[in-house]
């Protein structure tokens, strides 16, 4: 069931209730993007109290009521399912669009104001426009490393250079958080660094989205290594306006499955967990037992479908778990291919150069062509999975779920009006 669009109307005084209204894309049309942060902030969620130990990947296909999903309408609301697991368990919330936010574009910078509850904070970050006439849609770049920014711009897109410390700065305790993020929802939050990060580039959407178009448009990808790269794929999953996300050799608290890194002799998900407040302080009872966690990294990269995905990883680094970010990515794609999106994820780590974050010639092909194809507009890509012999993920290992053959498009549409005091809402539910 899917709600597709809500209206509220009040019938005497101010207006009591928004409710986000989305348009589902059109059958066929997988790779039309949300247009919001976050299309399903509508569906109902219900977390249950407890949840079934398993060391295998949990279905992304089954809802929290046991039932499975049959139609490609249904995967929004399954999507918000599991980006409340997300946040509950694993990031901490990621908070909406602050009451006020405010900031500038030029063709050296954007700026960013934010203010919440009273409390307000700025950050801004530098951009670096490519050749030619604008506007041009542009890859945020976190942090100072990794990227071939380059070859972003040779393809037609800025950069911005995004420093995320900003926003949720490293080395602090976890009771004492600091950055724009926490200046505004309190320094004792149990949002991580990653989902603040998150944030953080919403906001810059945000900025760009009002900015009037004239520089930067809205169509933005998202990319950063090592740590940057965790932050990069936290930036992809919960932003749907994001058009691709580019994680590179992002390791514990990325890409690779929770259930798999410990073992694999990746860094370990309590070393990542103690090194920075990068997980929420929820993902705590997980660290030594993984199998207790209600969702795996398969399903983040699966929030990302069908959205553009390119996920650079180095296999010659055991630290990095690469066979488990494989496995995620296997995992991932089999949502891609329920909701016949197969070409938009990519995971490549054939690479010889086993440096970390070092600049790629293997990856420069996806770098442009993705992002012709998703930002520019101007080109093609087809996704490919493509892991070294040294790294090699086997999702068989991982599920004991199949994938579904999904239906396409809705069949029927009903439409209910309830009125509480003031306000009546009328809701349209499509089966
Ligand atoms: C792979 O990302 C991290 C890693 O998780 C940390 O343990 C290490 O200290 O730093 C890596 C990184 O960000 O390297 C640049």
């Amino acid at each position: 069931v899917i709600m597709f669009a809500v209206a509220v109307l009040a019938l005497a005084g101010t207006l009591t209730a928004v409710a986000r209204s989305s348009t589902p894309a059109a059958a066929g049309d997988v790779v039309a993007l949300a247009g919001v942060e976050d299309d399903g902030a509508d569906c109902p969620v219900t977390l249950p109290g407890s949840y079934p130990s398993t060391s295998r990947l949990p279905d992304p296909f089954t809802k929290l009521n046991g039932q499975r999903i049959t139609s490609q309408s249904e995967w929004r609301c399954r999507r918000a399912e599991i980006r409340e697991l997300a946040e509950r368990h694993v990031f901490g919330d990621k908070p909406g669009k602050p009451a006020s936010v405010t900031g500038t574009v030029s063709g050296s910078s954007v700026t960013v104001n934010v203010s919440h509850n009273g409390r307000s904070a700025s950050f801004s970050a530098s951009v670096q426009l490519p050749a030619g006439t604008g506007p041009f849609p542009a890859v945020i770049v976190y942090g100072g490393f990794g990227g071939d920014t380059a070859t972003i711009r040779a393809a037609g897109a800025a950069t911005i250079s995004f420093d995320p410390y900003s926003v949720g700065r490293e080395g602090t305790p976890r009771n004492n958080k600091q950055g724009a993020f926490y200046t505004l929802y309190g320094n004792t939050s149990p949002t991580g660094l990653l989902m603040a990060w998150a944030w953080g580039v919403s906001r810059i959407i945000d900025v760009i989205e009002s900015s009037g178009g004239n520089i930067l448009r809205a169509d933005v990808g998202v990319t950063g290594c090592s740590r940057f790269g965790k932050g990069a794929f936290a930036a992809g999953v919960f932003d749907q306006r994001v058009a691709l996300t580019m994680p590179i050799e992002s390791g514990t608290a990325g890409v690779p499955i929770y259930r798999g890194v410990n073992a694999e002799g990746g860094q370990t998900l309590s070393s990542a967990y103690g090194e920075q407040p990068w997980f929420g302080d929820a993902f705590s009872p997980y660290t030594g037992n993984p199998n207790a966690a209600p969702l795996d990294t398969h399903s983040l990269v699966a929030m990302i479908a069908p959205r553009g995905l390119l996920i650079m990883d180095n296999p010659h680094i055991a630290n990095l778990g690469p066979r488990s970010a494989g496995v995620a990515a296997l995992g991932g794609a089999e949502v891609y291919k329920a909701l016949g999106a197969t070409a938009n994820i990519t995971y490549h780590s054939n690479v010889t150069d086993g440096n970390h974050c070092a600049n790629r010639t293997e990856w420069r092909t996806h770098i442009t062509q993705t992002v012709q194809k998703y930002l520019t507009k101007t080109g093609n890509h087809t996704g490919l999975i493509t892991m070294h012999s040294k790294a090699t993920g086997n999702l068989s290992q991982w599920r004991d779920w199949t994938t579904p053959t999904l239906t396409t498009g809705p069949t029927s549409t009903t439409t209910t009006t309830t009125t509480t005091g003031d306000t009546t809402t009328t809701t349209t539910t499509t089966t």
